[in-house]
């Protein structure tokens, strides 16, 4: 068996409405690493989140991460290069949970996700705030493995998945767009798996 189990159909909508399997997709059962570069080693002691830019700037520690809000989301995962899983349950904070707390200036319009080892995404306020950004450290209730991010990624399940960061360790706040890694190197800046929005 390939990579693509092909024959699988997948059948009904999403939680927000969109089909199950976005065109283009396959479904796997399997988790595929995608790293460019090397996996960090980051433990949770070591671990630290931090907002710059136009923003207070604020900071955690790991322990207090997590005595923000928690919660469950049941979600689909998609990747740019063809492959979806489904229903995993993610555990973490949710963006908008993490904002409450934030005093961000009026010009602030996009966010720069920054990763250990220097991974960076970028995505528009307006779509990190409506929809289910999530930081996750636990995965079908396990702690999130090294390689797909962990201790602490971020996940954006109406975005191809390159949206989020795995190793999170701050989130910029600009007045102006600014290309990510991927971005840059030619993948779509909005990244809508359901108008299949690969490249640009
Ligand atoms: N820091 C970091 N985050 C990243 C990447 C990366 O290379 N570095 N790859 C992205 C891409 S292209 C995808 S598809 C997903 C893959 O997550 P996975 O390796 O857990 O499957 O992570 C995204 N986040
Ligand atoms: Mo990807």
């Amino acid at each position: 068996m390939g990579l693509f189990d092909k024959k699988i159909p997948v059948e009904g909508v999403n939680y927000f409405g969109k089909p199950k399997l976005p065109p283009g997709q396959y479904k796997t059962e399997k988790f595929p690493v995608l790293t460019y570069g090397d996996v960090p080693a980051i433990s949770t002691k070591d671990w630290k989140f931090e907002v710059w830019g136009l923003v207070e700037p604020k900071a955690w520690t790991w322990d207090e991460f997590m005595k923000l809000p928690q919660t469950k989301l049941q979600a689909d995962f998609h990747c740019v290069t063809h492959w979806s899983r489904f229903g995993d349950v993610w555990e973490g904070v949710m963006f908008r949970d993490l904002l409450k707390l934030l005093s961000i200036q009026r010009d602030a319009k996009y966010v720069i996700q920054h990763a250990f080892g220097g991974y960076t995404t970028n995505l528009p306020l307006q779509w990190m705030v409506d929809e289910d950004v999530m930081f996750v450290h636990t995965v079908n209730g396990r702690p999130l493995e090294a390689e797909h991010g962990g201790p602490m990624r971020v996940f954006t399940p109406r975005r191809y998945a390159w949206k989020g960061a795995k190793w999170i360790r701050g989130m910029e706040f600009m007045q102006k767009d600014k290309p990510g890694f991927w971005e840059v190197n030619g993948y779509s800046n909005s990244a809508d798996p359901w108008k299949e929005e690969r490249f640009w």
